[in-house]
C-alpha cells in the first residue's frame, strides 16, 4: 500500500530534516507533518501542516482519518537535559505519545509506526566501549528510564497484536539546518554555529568525554531503510543499535581547527557531564548491518566539511 505518513514533532531537529525528505521520497501531499508549535515556512509551503499535541490521541486519530494515513513517525520527545529538570513532564510527553500510537495501531487505524529510542537505554553499569545490542540496560536518566520503558511497550505491542514497530537507538545527532534542544549531545551542533560566529566555544563537557555521535543524513538514510526494509528482516522490535562515529570534544574542535585556524575551546562542564559519563563511548550496531544492511557515509571530517561549508553559505 502507498504510504501515506504523519510525522508527529514535525517541527524539531529531526523531523524537520525527516519530513523533506520523505516528501522528496512519497510526494508532498502524502506527508502531513505535525507539531504543537507552528512549522517553519518551508514545512508550510511543501506539504500539508496540523497542529497536534502527541500525546492526544483523540486528535491523532481524527487526522489519520481525514488524510488516510498508514505509517506515523513519532518523534516528539524531551531530551535527557530538559527531562532531568521536568522528570513528571517528560515521562507524560515521552511514554502517552507511544501509547497513543501504538494502541492506534493495535485498533487497526495504522499499520507501521516509527519510534526513536537512544543511546539513553545504557548507564553507568553498561559496557561503555562497543556497547553489544544485549547487554545491561540500567539507565541513570528519566530520558532513558522513558527509553528503555518504551523499547519493552513497542516489543510487547508487537508480540501481542503484530503491531509493527520499528525502533532505532540513535546516538548523538548532529545537524546544521535545524538546532536541537534539550540534549545531551547538543555540543556537538552549538560548537559548529560558535566556532562560525565567534571562533569560540566553551564547552559544557570536558574534553575528553567520548560519545557515539552521527551526521543527520545518515540518522535520516538508517531511519527510512529501516522503515522500508522487508518485515522479515526486521528481527529485533526493542530498538537497533546504531552507529556512526564517535569523538571527543577535543577531537572536534581539532577538526573545527583545520577550517577555522583560530577557534579557541574552553570546557566548564555541568550537570550534563554526569549523563555523559553514564552513556556508551561507541556503539555495537552490526545487527542493524547484518539484518537490513546499515552502512554509514559520513565520518567526522567529511561532516565537518559539510556543516561549515553549509553554515557559511547561509550566513549564520
Ligand atoms: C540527548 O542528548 O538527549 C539525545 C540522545 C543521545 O538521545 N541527543
Amino acid at each position: 500500500m502507498k504510504p501515506i505518513i504523519l510525522v508527529l514533532g514535525a517541527s524539531g531537529q529531526i523531523g524537520t530534516e525527516l519530513t523533506q525528505k520523505l516528501r522528496i521520497l512519497h510526494g508532498d501531499k502524502n506527508v502531513i507533518a505535525s507539531d504543537i508549535r507552528k512549522a517553519n515556512n518551508e514545512m508550510l509551503s511543501s506539504g500539508p501542516f496540523e497542529i497536534i499535541d502527541a500525546t492526544d490521541k483523540e486528535t491523532i486519530l481524527k487526522i489519520v482519518k481525514k488524510y488516510k494515513i498508514n505509517q506515523v513517525y513519532l518523534l516528539a520527545a524531551m531530551l535527557s537535559a530538559t527531562a532531568e529538570k521536568m522528570p513528571q513532564k517528560a515521562w507524560n510527553l515521552n511514554m502517552n505519545s507511544l501509547l497513543a500510537v501504538l494502541d492506534l495501531a493495535k485498533e487497526k487505524h495504522i499499520e507501521k509506526i516509527y519510534w526513536p529510542s537512544s543511546i539513553a537505554v545504557f548507564g553507568p553499569t553498561t559496557p561503555q566501549k562497543n556497547t553489544p545490542q544485549k547487554t545491561v540496560m540500567e539507565p541513570s536518566t528519566v530520558y532513558g528510564i522513558s527509553k528503555v520503558a518504551g523499547e519493552y511497550w513497542c516489543n510487547y505491542y508487537h508480540q501481542k497484536y503484530d503491531v509493527d514497530v520499528r525502533s532505532l537507538r540513535y546516538p548523538g545527532i548532529i545537524s546544521w539546518k535545524t538546532k536541537p534542544g534539550g540534549g545531551t549531545t547538543d555540543y556537538a551542533v552549538d560548537i559548529y554555529y560558535k566556532a562560525i560566529e565567534e571562533s569560540k566555544y566553551e564547552c559544557f563537557l570536558s574534553e575528553n568525554t567520548r560519545l557515539p555521535m552521527m551526521f543527520m543524513n545518515d540518522a535520516v538514510d538508517a531511519t527510512i531503510q529501516l522503515m522500508e526494509a522487508d518485515v522479515n528482516d526486521v528481527k529485533i522490535r526493542t530498538g537497533y543499535n546504531l552507529a556512526a562515529i564517535d569523538f571527543t570534544p577535543k577531537e572536534i574542535a581539532e577538526e573545527i581547527k583545520k577550517h577555522i585556524p583560530d577557534f579557541k575551546i574552553t570546557y566548564k562542564p555541568d550537570f550534563r557531564q554526569e549523563i555523559a559519563d553514564s552513556w556508551p563511548s561507541s556503539i555495537d550496531d552490526s545487527e542493524a548491518r547484518k539484518d537490513w544492511n546499515w552502512q554509514h557515509q559520513f565520518d567526522l571530517k567529511l561532516m565537518t566539511e559539510n556543516i561549515i561549508k553549509n553554515l557559511q553559505k547561509e550566513n549564520i
